[in-house]
């Protein structure tokens, strides 16, 4: 199986070695792209020696500017796309997604075309959250359910795995959405397009270190895009 891991990076230093480490035991015969954003705490440095220890498995690509997490995802597609990948795996780089989880998803992505890591597939599965994050996380995903209709118990969640045909059919290269819309947005298109879309349950582990890069402007974004996905798609 020729599967991808695409990691997209903003100021994880002290995360991003740890979980390629994790990775090379749970997943060892994944490649992995870093996509980094010129992180000023010197990521994208701690990302090059990881790769020359590694060149067959381990690949970075350097934007100049911080575009945010989807236009960093569309850019690491890309590149998986212009590859032979079959199966590409998002995740996020500060542990908040475990990759003991990965063997998981290659499982279920055997007969779906794109698999969604839920944290409330069975109850809320989220530690070190406090409330207002996690009422704020739940209400979002009630919230796009009643909008867009897409029957899914976790439609933020940035860890998923995807089958290449199926980001090729939604053309994730014309995705417009940063944040938590990128994942709304990309879900949904698939869902929209008929695609077999399947959760399986994740614990989501808050970062330890480092720090989030979301705040309200993200929020706000994916409250009004999701209405403007309905409209669009
Ligand atoms: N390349 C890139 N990565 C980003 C950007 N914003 C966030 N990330 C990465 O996206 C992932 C999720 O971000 P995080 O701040 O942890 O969001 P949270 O988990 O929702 O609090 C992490 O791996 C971040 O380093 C960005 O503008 N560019
Ligand atoms: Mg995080």
């Amino acid at each position: 199986m020729n599967s991808l891991i695409v990691i997209p990076t903003y100021n994880e230093r002290e995360n991003i070695g740890r979980l390629i480490d994790k990775i090379q035991i749970d997943a060892s015969e994944s490649h992995v792209l870093i996509v980094d954003d010129d992180s000023p705490d010197g990521t994208g440095q701690v990302a090059e020696e990881l790769r020359l220890k590694d060149p067959e498995r381990i690949f970075v690509l350097h934007g100049e500017n911080k575009d945010g997490l989807g236009r960093a995802y569309v850019q690491g597609f890309r590149w998986a796309l212009q590859r032979d990948y079959r199966i590409i795996v998002q995740m996020d780089a500060d542990l908040s997604h475990d990759p003991s989880y990965l063997p998981r998803f290659f499982e279920a992505i055997r007969d779906s075309d794109l698999v969604l890591g839920s944290r409330y597939l069975h109850g809320i599965s989220v530690v070190n959250w406090d409330l207002k994050r996690l009422m704020i996380s739940k209400l979002a995903t009630l919230y796009v359910k009643r909008v867009t209709g897409m029957p899914f118990t976790d439609t933020t969640s940035g860890f998923k795995c995807w089958r290449d045909e199926t980001l090729r059919s939604i053309k994730v290269e014309e995705a417009f959405a940063n944040g938590y819309l990128f994942q709304i947005e990309t879900t949904y298109k698939a869902y929209r397009r008929g695609f077999r879309v399947h959760e399986i349950p994740i614990i989501f582990f808050e970062r330890d270190r480092g720090r989030s890069k979301f705040d309200f402007r993200v929020i706000v974004e994916a409250i009004f895009g999701a209405l403007k996905l309905r409209l669009r798609y």
